[in-house]
């Protein structure tokens, strides 16, 4: 196994192990829910925004246990995000992550409860203090998770995605749907390193371009999955994004893949602002872009 592989598996089980402890038991009268919460969270998945956490926090030597949360966090407002797009009122999809989607298994309600308190779970995690003892540290990464989850950030993203079933986007409003809808959280994960590391305005600078052009990259390789993959292999429906502009619709699968390429290479060079303690860091645009699920 290569050393990128090796620290993904090894950063998904730890990570996994630290959400089943931010949970809350299932007990009570409001167990379905957190039973629900469990069953969406710890359904698996890459970890990739934990991932990058956890590469960005190291690169300024945050400890690990400050990291970890707000890699959870993060993973908790992913979760949250998939939960409410599987529903029958947004993708309407069966299943997420090669399980029954949480509202087929627990109902839309609950699903839409769920979701609802995987999102505010990731604030209460970052406002804690055992997430950095600093509270200017603490309502800075409140503030960058909420701008990239909110209205101008994902939701948003999420609200043009919906408005492409009936209009027709030219590239450079599919680019920015993009930027919003997927490359604004894996913008925080950066954010979240250079936040608790101190960056100099410089490091912040090379940390947002190499997350812009590995979120591009990311999402055309989603593209490129939707109309190349199996459902098997990634454990969701395919084929699901032949009604709207995509990359691959625009550019074609050749092209398409030419500029994943490119922005998967510049995102590396982004990495030069840093020493050995980027390596994780230039290793993971080329997964990224290669990955089957
Ligand atoms: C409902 C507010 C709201 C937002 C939904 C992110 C999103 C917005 C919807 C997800 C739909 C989707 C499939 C987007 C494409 C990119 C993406 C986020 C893929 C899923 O992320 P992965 O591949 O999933 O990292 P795992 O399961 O590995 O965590």
């Amino acid at each position: 196994m290569d050393l990128l592989t090796g620290e993904m598996n090894s950063v998904a089980r730890e990570i996994d192990k630290a959400l089943g402890a931010l949970l809350p038991p299932v007990e009570d009268y409001e167990a379905e829910v957190f039973e629900a919460m469990r069953y969406a969270l710890l359904a698996g998945g890459k970890r990739l925004r934990p991932f990058l956490v956890l590469a960005s926090t190291a690169l300024f030597d945050v400890p690990i246990e400050r990291a970890r949360r707000a890699a959870c966090a993060l993973e908790c407002v992913h979760t949250y995000s998939l939960v409410h797009d599987d529903l029958p009122c947004m993708d309407d999809d069966d299943m997420r992550r090669g399980k029954p989607t949480t509202h087929k298994k627990f109902g839309e309600a609950t699903a839409v409860l769920a979701g609802d308190a995987l999102l505010t779970l990731a604030f209460e995690i970052l406002s804690d203090e055992a997430t950095h003892h600093d509270p200017k540290v603490r309502a800075d990464l409140v503030l960058a998770l909420a701008q990239a989850a909110g209205a101008h950030g994902m939701v948003g993203g999420q609200m043009i995605d919906m408005l492409a079933e009936t209009t027709s986007l030219d590239i450079g409003a599919v680019t920015r749907l993009q930027q919003m809808k997927t490359g604004a959280l894996i913008r925080f994960a950066v954010d979240a390193g250079a936040i608790m590391g101190h960056a100099t305005t410089d490091q912040k600078h090379a940390l947002h371009n190499y997350a812009y052009d590995l979120g591009l990259a990311f999402q055309i390789t989603d593209d490129l999955l939707d109309v190349e993959g199996s459902a098997e292999e990634l454990g969701k429906a395919v084929g699901k994004d032949d009604k709207k502009e995509t990359f691959v619709s625009l550019l074609g699968v050749e092209r398409a893949r030419m500029q994943a390429n490119m922005l998967a290479e510049q995102a590396v060079i982004h990495m030069d602002h840093f020493d050995e303690k980027a390596e994780l860091l230039r290793l993971l645009p080329h997964f990224v872009i290669n990955r089957r699920s």
